[in-house]
């Protein structure tokens, strides 16, 4: 597929997504998201691919939205950025978190506003030394969108959430890990090889349990523990009539790796 503001790359089961507007540090405009879109329902839909990757071309990850954007930015009159959300932020986090294959984040440099908080929608973030993440909205008077405020204070605790959503301040991606924000910080040059790697690895693995696996956790936050382990039981009850489970407990009893097909 060929695109204007991103790249989709797809071998060996792994579908590489790249914001592709260095100039303007990946923010998001409209036809950004139109091609976001379109990349997300083949990468859902073509089985082959049993992993996403998802990174930024150039020196940043994503600047969160284009505030140059004339659509979605301050000459729309009068804006209505519930609409913008609806129309493409609350869509893009809900089919990222919903896809029922695992997916990963590699932050090559600075995640700004909904950047950020794009990668936090991400199963596992890594990051390049030089990335950052900036809660950036009070700075311009808006509140963390793309499901920050729901994901930051799950991740860093109350206090570190709000400070970082009030101060917009930068915390470096090395923090960050510190942190439980994100998984890993890696040196820079070694951020794309180790994403690629884990993202192979992945992408070789029993994709319907790694997907139910996200449901799981993706259900947890409101679930009592009883609600919970009622629906590990249902999940599980999936999970053991796949091919991949009887491959892998096989593979296991011979002493051998698995090899799993993702069915
Ligand atoms: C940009 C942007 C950008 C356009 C860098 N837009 N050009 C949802 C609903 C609807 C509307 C509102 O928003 C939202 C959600 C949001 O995401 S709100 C938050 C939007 N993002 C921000 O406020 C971050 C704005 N950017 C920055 O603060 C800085 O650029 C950071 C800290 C990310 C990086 O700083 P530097 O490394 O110093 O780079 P720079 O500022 O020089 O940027 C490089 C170029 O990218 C520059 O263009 P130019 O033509 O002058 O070289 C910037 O204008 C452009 N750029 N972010 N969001």
């Amino acid at each position: 597929m060929t695109f204007e503001t991103i790249r989709l790359d797809v071998a060996d089961g792994v579908a590489e997504l790249t914001l592709n507007r260095p100039d303007k540090l990946n923010s998001l405009t409209e036809a950004m998201f139109a091609e976001l879109f379109e990349a997300l329902k083949s990468v859902e839909r073509d089985a082959t691919v049993r992993c996403l990757l998802l990174t930024g071309a150039g020196r940043g990850f994503c600047a969160g939205q284009d505030l140059s954007d004339r659509q979605m930015g301050p000459e729309a009159r009068p804006p209505d950025l519930g609409q913008t959300l609806e129309r493409f932020y609350i869509p893009l986090v809900t089919r990222l978190r919903a896809l029922e294959k695992p997916v990963i984040c590699a932050a090559n440099g600075v995640a700004a506003g909904a950047g950020a908080n794009l990668a936090l929608a991400c199963d596992i973030v890594l990051a390049a030394r030089s990335a950052s993440f900036i809660q950036a909205f009070a700075k311009i008077g808006l509140i963390p969108d793309a499901g920050g405020t729901w994901t930051l204070p799950r991740l860093v605790g109350e206090a570190r959430a709000r400070a970082l959503a009030l101060l917009g301040d930068k915390l470096p991606a090395e923090t960050a890990a510190d942190w439980g924000l994100i998984w890993q910080c890696l040196d820079d040059e070694a951020l794309m090889p180790a994403a690629r790697e884990m993202a192979g690895s992945l992408a070789r693995g029993p994709t319907k349990g790694l997907g139910l696996i996200k449901r799981a956790l993706n259900a947890s936050p409101d679930n009592d523990f009883e609600t919970q382990l009622a629906l590990e039981r249902d999940l599980q009850r999936i999970a053991g009539r796949t091919r991949d489970y009887g491959e892998g407990v096989a593979a296991f009893m011979e002493k051998r790796a698995a090899r799993f097909t993702g069915e």
